[in-house]
């Protein structure tokens, strides 16, 4: 893992950890390319019909058909051929339960017209292709990237109004920003949404019912907006081991056991800024800072690197209410270099306020 984050820091660096600000506007002129860019492409679409999970009889023949003639067009078979073509080629679903695995090796997009209704019963991932699904339940997760991670691959992709259990969402070592919209994750005993060296956006969605709600890990740049991290083990665990920043406007982070967990003892850079949430009614702390806020190797060149008026290193909250959380509002420890509450309510919590988080608050 160490080799890895040493090759990446320079490419991330640039990509990722800008200010909260910056990396939000870049992120949504790339959705805004990728979506012009999908939209003027002339690619085909396939419309699967069957829930077999037959493969295709000549793959690449712009035919989806499991036998030369028989018009049956199963998902794997769809898959086939949109993998066959380069370009932004379609798969579309009609209700029902459809195998996997998937994977997506060219830029595809897959829909259905309603999650509730229409299920892909395996993993769908995809390691070197835009991706964007909508409207569909995945039960076995998604899988963006590749686990063993060891360079950037450009796999994005982008989530609409889908249902997602499984291993939930992971997005592993990607070179360009994801989103997930208008979306709910729950995986039970696993982890809701995993970021390692990737950025993306999450808006109007639930991360509810995981162990771990959401999990980030080196060089990531991640914004939430909008949206409900509830009913977890673990709220949110940030750990970057590198750098990284989150961002939460407009989102609660509410009944969970611990809120929002930060860093290690080893861990350098996390920029954290909520602004209008709520992190209340967690069974542990709402904040707590397990040290990894101490900058001293990359502070010089992070300065350097971004304008970082909005959201430097440390935490910051603004106008947010940290309310009735079974331990501290927030909670520091060593390490903790830098906290900044502004226009927000710190009560009602068992083991009131702040603690340990120094002279800067
Ligand atoms: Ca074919």
């Amino acid at each position: 893992m160490a080799s890895y984050r040493k090759h990446l820091w320079r490419r991330i660096l640039i990509g990722a950890t800008t200010s909260c600000a910056h990396v939000g506007r870049r992120l949504g002129v790339a959705l805004a390319l990728s979506w012009a860019f999908a939209s003027t492409s002339s690619g085909v679409t396939f419309t699967v019909n069957s829930p077999a999970s037959d493969a295709d009889a000549m793959p690449g023949d712009g035919t989806c058909e499991t036998v030369t003639g028989n018009g049956i067009c199963t998902l794997p078979a769809a898959i086939q051929e949109a993998n066959a073509f380069a370009g932004f080629d379609a798969v579309e679903l009609p209700p029902g339960t459809y195998p996997g695995p998937i994977s997506v090796t060219e830029d595809l997009a897959l829909s259905a017209e309603d999650p509730a209704t229409t299920m892909i019963s395996d993993l769908v991932s995809t390691a070197g292709a835009q991706l964007s699904i909508s409207r569909i339940s995945l039960s076995g997760g998604l899988l963006v990237g590749t686990e063993l991670c060891t360079s950037l691959v450009p796999a994005t992709v982008t989530v609409d109004r889908c249902i997602i259990g499984g291993d939930g969402v992971r997005i592993i070592c990607s070179e360009a920003p994801s989103s997930i919209a208008n979306s709910t994750i729950t995986t039970g005993s696993g982890t809701g949404l995993f970021l390692l060296a990737a950025s993306a956006t999450i808006a109007d969605t639930t991360i509810s019912g995981n162990e771990t709600g959401v999990h980030v890990d080196a060089y990531v740049a991640v914004s939430f907006t909008r949206v409900s991290i509830r009913n977890n083990v673990l709220g949110i665990d940030a750990v970057p081991a590198l750098i990284g920043s989150m961002t939460l406007n407009d989102c609660d982070v509410v009944e969970n056991g611990t809120g929002i967990h930060t860093g290690t003892t080893e861990g350098w850079g996390l920029h954290l800024c909520i602004d209008h949430s709520e992190i209340s009614r967690n069974t542990g702390h709402g904040i707590a800072v397990g040290g990894g806020l101490e900058f001293p190797p990359f502070a010089s060149v992070l300065s350097s690197v971004a304008s970082l008026e909005e959201c430097q290193v440390g935490v910051h909250v603004t106008d947010t209410r940290i309310e009735g959380n079974g331990g501290m509002g927030i909670a520091g420890a060593t390490g903790l270099n830098f906290a900044e509450v502004v226009r927000s309510s710190i009560t009602g919590n068992s083991s009131d306020g702040c603690s340990s988080v120094g002279e800067s608050l």
